[in-house]
C-alpha cells in the first residue's frame, strides 16, 4: 500500500531546487511504498517562495519556518536553507517529530552537529544529510570495488575539489547564493562547503581519518556586503589544503580552492592500493576509472601485457543504480545523485535499515572539518577522536 509523505520544503535556491526535483521524480523511477507530497514550503521572502511554490507544485507556502514545522500535516522537513539556519530548524522539527533530510554541511561546527544529533535520536526520527556524490552511480561503484577488496591494502588517497566563481575582487559576499562567502552564515569557505564532500566520500571509501595537517588561505581580504553595502572584512577560507592520515594507515592529500581558473566543479579523487587503484572525475561523472594489477581472490596478477586503466562506462544495468534509469549507454546527470540519494532514504524507512549517512555520519565529517580549521589556524597537527 502506498503511504503519502508529506514534505516541508525550508528555503527556495539551488538546494530547495533540487531536493524538490528529487521528491517529484523519485516514484516515477523507483518502486517505494513511502510517495512523498508536496505538501508545503517556506521562506522570508513572500514574492519568492510564492513564485517556487507554483513552480514546483507545492500546495502552500509559509513565510515562517516555524508555521511549516508546526503543522500536523507536515511529515518531513527538508532543509535548503543556509548553514546558520540548520541547527535551530533541526531541534524545532525532532522536536515536532518530523523525519528530517539536511542539506550540507550538517552544522556551523562541531557543537552545533553534536545537538543536532542528540536532537534527532532522543526523538528517534529518521534523518540523514544530502552528502548526493555518494550517489553518483560511478561512486557507489567505487565503494563497492573497494569493499570486494580489488584495491587491496590501501597506500593513498587523493582528493581535489576546485571551483573558479569568487576569483573577482568584486563579487560582494552576503545574501542569495552569495552568503556562502560570509563566514557568520556558512560556518567556512570551501572547506565546510566543498572539501566537506571529499571528507565524506573519502572516509566512506577509505575510512576514518586519524589525524590532518592544514593550511587556508583567503586571497581577497575584503569585499562589499550585498546586505550592508559595507567593505567588510572576508572571514571564510578561499582554499584549504591539508594532509591525512588514515586509521588504517595510508596517507591522503585533499586540496580545494575557489580560485582554480577554468575549474567549475571538479571534484577527484585517486585511491591507490597494493591490488589496484580507483580514478573518479566529477567533470566526467559517468566514468570510474580502475587499475587491476591483481584478482582480489586469487591474487592471480593480471599478465603484464594487459595491464592498463579501464575506463568503466558506468551505465550497465549492472551498476549502482542504473536498473532504474535507460538503457545501457544512456546516461544520467547531477540531478539523479539527489533521487538515488531520496529513494535509498525512502527504502530505508521501508525495511528499517535506514539509509546513510545519517546525522551521526554528518558529524564525523563535521569533525573533521573543524580539525582542518583548527589546524589551519594553529599551524599543527590535530587529532580527531
Ligand atoms: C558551491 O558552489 C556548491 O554549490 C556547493 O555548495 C555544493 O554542495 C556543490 O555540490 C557544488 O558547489
Amino acid at each position: 500500500m502506498p503511504k503519502a509523505l508529506n514534505v516541508g520544503m525550508i528555503g527556495y535556491g539551488f538546494m530547495g531546487r533540487a531536493h524538490s526535483n528529487a521528491y517529484r521524480k523519485v516514484n516515477q523511477f523507483f518502486k517505494l511504498e513511502y510517495q512523498p507530497v508536496l505538501k508545503a514550503c517556506a521562506a522570508r521572502k513572500e514574492d519568492k517562495i510564492k513564485a517556487f511554490a507554483e513552480n514546483w507544485g507545492y500546495e502552500s507556502y509559509e513565510t515562517d519556518w516555524r508555521k511549516l514545522v508546526e503543522r500536523d500535516d507536515i511529515d518531513l522537513i527538508d532543509i535548503g536553507s543556509p548553514n546558520n539556519t540548520h541547527k535551530e530548524i533541526v531541534l524545532a522539527a525532532a522536536e515536532a517529530g518530523k523525519m528530517i533530510l539536511c542539506e550540507k554541511p550538517l552544522a556551523m561546527n562541531v557543537a552545533e552537529a553534536e545537538e543536532m544529533v542528540a536532537a534527532v535520536e532522543r526523538a528517534g526520527v529518521p534523518n540523514m544529510v544530502w552528502f548526493n556524490y555518494r550517489r553518483v552511480p560511478a561512486i557507489t561503484l567505487a565503494k563497492q570495488l573497494v569493499d570486494e577488496g580489488r584495491i587491496g591494502k590501501p597506500f593513498h588517497y587523493r582528493a581535489l575539489y576546485l571551483q573558479d566563481w569568487t576569483i573577482a575582487a568584486d563579487v560582494p559576499q552576503g545574501g542569495q547564493a552569495l552568503w556562502r562567502l560570509d563566514a557568520s552564515v556558512a560556518g567556512s569557505g570551501v572547506t565546510g562547503d566543498l572539501l566537506a564532500h571529499s571528507i565524506d566520500t573519502a572516509e566512506w571509501l577509505n575510512g576514518p581519518i586519524r589525524r590532518v595537517c592544514a593550511r587556508t588561505e583567503t586571497f581577497v581580504k575584503e569585499r562589499v556586503h550585498a546586505e550592508t553595502g559595507k567593505v567588510e572584512p572576508v572571514n571564510i577560507d578561499d582554499a584549504c589544503m591539508f594532509l591525512a592520515e588514515f586509521a588504517n594507515g595510508s596517507l591522503g592529500t585533499f586540496e580545494s580552492t575557489r580560485y582554480a581558473r577554468g575549474r567549475k566543479n571538479f571534484n577527484t579523487f585517486e585511491l591507490n592500493g597494493d591490488r589496484g587503484s580507483l580514478y573518479f572525475d566529477l567533470e566526467d561523472p559517468q566514468y570510474l576509472q580502475y587499475f587491476k594489477y591483481a584478482d582480489p581472490k586469487t591474487g592471480q596478477k593480471t599478465e603484464a601485457h594487459l595491464t592498463g586503466w579501464q575506463k568503466i562506462h558506468v551505465t550497465n544495468f549492472e551498476h549502482p543504480y542504473m536498473d532504474h534509469w535507460w538503457v545501457p549507454g544512456c546516461t544520467i546527470g547531477y540531478e539523479h545523485t539527489f533521487i538515488n540519494a531520496l529513494a535509498d532514504f525512502l527504502k530505508g524507512l521501508e525495511t528499517g535499515t535506514p539509509a546513510q549517512p545519517d546525522f551521526r555520519s554528518g558529524l564525523r565529517t563535521q569533525k573533521v572539518c573543524d580539525a582542518v580549521l583548527q589546524s589551519a589556524r594553529e599551524g599543527r597537527w590535530v587529532e580527531i577522536e
